[in-house]
């Protein structure tokens, strides 16, 4: 499964109508959605989510933004697609995000950053298994 990753459209993109125009350039970036969810995570699921950073001094405000409201979760695929959908979004930080990327188009703050990308084969893997059952993914 070394050609799929995981991405969430973050509530600040789906509040802000975000979602069309980010999907079109997951499509013209030539991923196939493998598998897609319009949901709202709980605050203990946004929690587990990012548990990775439970140390890090932005985690409470992280995990109550990401509760904040609806997100559209997805597997996409591609080949290359962690590596490539990294580059499509560009920076954690927008003002640092490339031109063009999903990030500096549509991202508020460094918090609020419109989407996620998985940072590895393997997280892509752990990840989309916490929203997609194994018939979802197959
Ligand atoms: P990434 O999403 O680009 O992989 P990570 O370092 O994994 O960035 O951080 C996860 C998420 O935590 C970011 O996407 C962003 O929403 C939030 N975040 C990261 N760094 C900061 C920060 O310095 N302040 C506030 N929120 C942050
Ligand atoms: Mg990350």
């Amino acid at each position: 499964m070394t050609n799929r990753t995981f991405t969430m459209i973050k509530p600040d993109a789906v509040a802000n109508g975000h979602i069309g125009p980010i999907l079109a350039k997951i499509n013209e970036a030539g991923f196939r959605i493998v598998a897609m969810k319009y949901t709202h995570l709980e605050p203990e699921k946004a929690g587990f989510f990012y548990a990775v950073h439970k140390e890090r001094p932005f985690y409470k405000d992280l995990v109550k933004y990401m509760s904040s409201g609806p997100i559209v979760a997805a597997i996409l695929e591609k080949e290359n697609a962690v590596e490539d959908f990294r580059k499509l979004i560009g920076a954690t930080d927008p003002s640092k995000a490339a031109p063009g990327t999903i990030r500096n188009l549509f991202a508020k703050s460094i918090e609020a950053n419109a989407v996620h990308g998985s940072d590895s084969d393997e997280n892509a893997e752990i990840e989309g298994s916490f929203f997609f059952s194994q018939m979802e993914r197959f």
